[in-house]
């Protein structure tokens, strides 16, 4: 088993951020942590790439290889560092099929089926390119870190590879250090889009397709030994616990001094590996993060002559019996569900500052809510950070949805090393509380292995959060009478209990019928419905018996809360979903047209009737 468990780490660590074979390799750590995280680097000197970039469609890969498995064309990599227009001006033989200079442009970042009408539904691979002048610092270092490439990248900076990524949803860092010229830099990266049978997700999703440099991308400075990482966080014995991590020749040895907010400072010195643990009591005055009050504090922290900020909250948050303890109070989740989709007609999933607030406050606001779920993928650092600051508890998953290839470790190594990515990123955000580790997944013997391999992933690299996944339910029978129950060995590896469930929309079940479900689950263990939810167009109206009508849906959400009432355990809902959002899975001429219309208010923000439904219920409970 220990054998299997390192084989596991070795190929989850190989499985995501791969550096060029000339860049300084990696440790494996068992710890699975990424080479280099730069988390604070906003607090960093740094350049933002964001902005045009060229691009050219490459469907058939023709800029990674040749036919036959042969090396590329030299005519056809995208990633040469010459420019073509004065290459072809000498005239000869030498010619290209290939320009990034002379290409057509795209605003980075964001999606390019949005940018493009050609661009709609490729999927596939695509090269960009920006070319940025950059001022190195004399003795330092340069990295490149992109918050999210999706799916796979492969970086180039001057001609020279200099790392690839596999994952669409998480940071990478790249060192450039050696790559970087002092003037003129020409940066090249290929992104494809494309999933198959062994990526996390498969092709096979309910949403849309977005493929690209989704996040923004960072050329960050810093010293030759610099804090790569630190975090923090309130233990329920009243203590602050975490670590700061050093990178470079003089990380061992050094002394950390760790400033929170003023109120308390911290002192302690990296061991050989340039680590240093942080444990001091939390000071008397120190206000507890929650939604009602996100309070976040200053930290700073300073080593070898290096320092990094970054806003922290201290929150402590348990299971106890059937309820969820925040700060050692009960708390029920007034959520609701979220794609990564901006409100718009045509959305590139460009998650900038105002695009993300605009939805939390929806939310929060709107809806009353104290919670979201961030579905079905870890989102953008500007969602969380943003939820950090509004006071909204959060949800986070990696995409293990439906099914993916339960059978292959070399899938469960890239699952691991997806959750260790998005752990490692947000560790410090103390509005995360629950880590998903699946969503609707069919029950087997190597599904539920997998599962249970994520959750003690999860459980070694963050203890001090909660566990959770969303399940599916089985109707059967018990004495003649129809029973809601789960039936998922999973549950054991869980501290809170989630279920999907979507009686009254799909299957035959009257709106009527739902407040009399019955429903068995175990007493002991705090229950969240993860999901129900059911389409309506906006402004389409009528009595209500027919589906996709406001009124239908509105009655929908009734009938479900009055449901949702009987379950004694119950402790939070995330219904689905706040906005309507893209997916190629619906086709109605009428009602969808390539949108799921699960949304309590349209693409462009109309609210439905149920919005107000929802609103309703969380002021009711809010006030219980
Ligand atoms: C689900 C999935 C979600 C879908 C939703 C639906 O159970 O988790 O991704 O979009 O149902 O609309 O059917």
């Amino acid at each position: 088993m220990k054998k299997l468990l390192t084989a596991l780490l070795l190929l989850a660590t190989a499985a995501v951020a791969i550096p060029a074979a000339a860049a300084p390799a990696v440790p494996t750590s068992p710890d699975l942590r990424p080479a280099f995280l730069l988390t604070a680097s906003p607090s960093r000197d740094s350049q933002d790439l964001s902005g045009q970039w060229t691009f050219s469609k490459d469907l058939y890969r023709t800029g990674l290889n040749d036919i036959n498995g042969w090396v590329a064309k030299s005519r056809m990599q995208r990633y040469r560092d010459l420019d073509v227009a004065t290459e072809e001006a000498k005239g000869g033989a030498t010619f290209f099929e290939f320009d990034m200079d002379r290409g057509a442009q795209m605003s980075i970042p964001g999606a390019w089926n949005a940018a493009k009408p050609e661009l709609r539904y490729y999927d596939g691979l695509v090269w960009f390119q920006r070319k940025f002048r950059a001022k190195p610092l004399a003795g330092g270092r340069a990295f490149l870190r992109f918050e999210a490439v999706n799916y796979r990248a492969y970086v180039y900076l001057n001609g020279k590879e200099i790392g690839r990524h596999e994952g669409g949803f998480t940071p990478f860092v790249l060192e450039v250090t050696e790559a970087l010229r002092d003037g003129d830099n020409r940066l090249t990266v290929g992104v494809d889009s494309s999933h198959d049978a062994q990526t996390i997700p498969t092709p096979i999703t309910d949403w849309d397709l977005y493929g690209g440099i989704t996040r923004p991308v960072r050329l960050v400075y810093a010293p030759a030994t610099f804090i790569d990482d630190a975090a923090l966080t309130l233990k329920e014995n009243g203590r602050i616990t975490g670590e700061v991590q050093l990178q470079g020749a003089r990380a061992a040895n050094q002394a950390v001094t760790v400033d929170i907010g003023g109120l308390a400072k911290a002192t302690a010195t990296t061991d050989a590996n340039g680590r240093a643990a942080i444990d001091i009591a939390a000071p008397a005055k120190l206000q507890r993060w929650s939604p009602d009050s996100p309070k976040l504090y200053d930290v700073r922290v300073t080593a070898a002559g290096d320092t990094i900020r970054d806003r922290i909250g201290f929150r402590t948050i348990a299971v106890k019996g059937s309820q969820i303890l925040l700060n050692g109070k009960p708390i029920f989740l007034r959520g609701i569900s979220l794609h990564e989709e901006e409100f718009g007609p045509n959305p590139a999933r460009n998650m900038t500052e105002q695009a993300a607030r605009a939805l939390l406050t929806e939310i929060k606001h709107g809806l009353h809510g104290n919670y979201v779920r961030l579905s079905h993928y870890p989102h953008s650092e500007t969602t969380v950070r943003l939820a950090d600051e509004m006071g909204l508890l959060v949800w986070s998953e990696i995409p293990v949805y439906w099914t993916v290839d339960w059978d292959n470790p070399a899938v469960l190594g890239k699952a691991l090393a997806m959750q260790a990515e998005t752990i490692y990123r947000d560790r410090n955000r103390a509005a995360v509380v629950l880590w998903s580790v699946g969503n609707e997944t069919p029950v087997s013997a190597p599904r539920t292995a997998f599962h249970g391999a994520m959750a003690d992933n999860v459980r070694r690299l963050d203890p001090t959060r909660l566990i959770s996944a969303a399940l599916l339910v089985e109707r059967h029978k018990v004495d003649g009478e129809d029973v809601t129950a789960i039936q998922d060995p999973l549950v054991d590896k869980l501290d809170v209990l989630a279920v999907n469930t979507y009686a009254g929309w799909y299957g035959d079940d009257p709106l009527d019928a739902l407040p009399g479900l019955k429903w068995q689950v175990p007493a002991d263990r705090p229950l969240i419905l993860s999901e129900f939810g059911a389409d309506a167009l906006a402004g389409y109206r009528n009595d209500g018996k027919r589906k996709f009508t406001e009124e239908y849906q509105a009655e929908y959400y009734r009938k479900t809360l009055a449901m949702a009432e009987k379950i004694p355990t119950l402790r939070g809902l995330s219904p689905w979903i706040l906005k309507d959002f893209q997916s190629p899975r619906r086709e109605h001429p009428v009602f969808q047209n390539g949108w799921n219309r699960k949304g309590l208010m349209s693409e462009t923000g109309v609210k439905k009737e149920a919005f107000g439904v929802l609103a309703d219920y969380y002021a009711t409970r809010a006030g219980r």
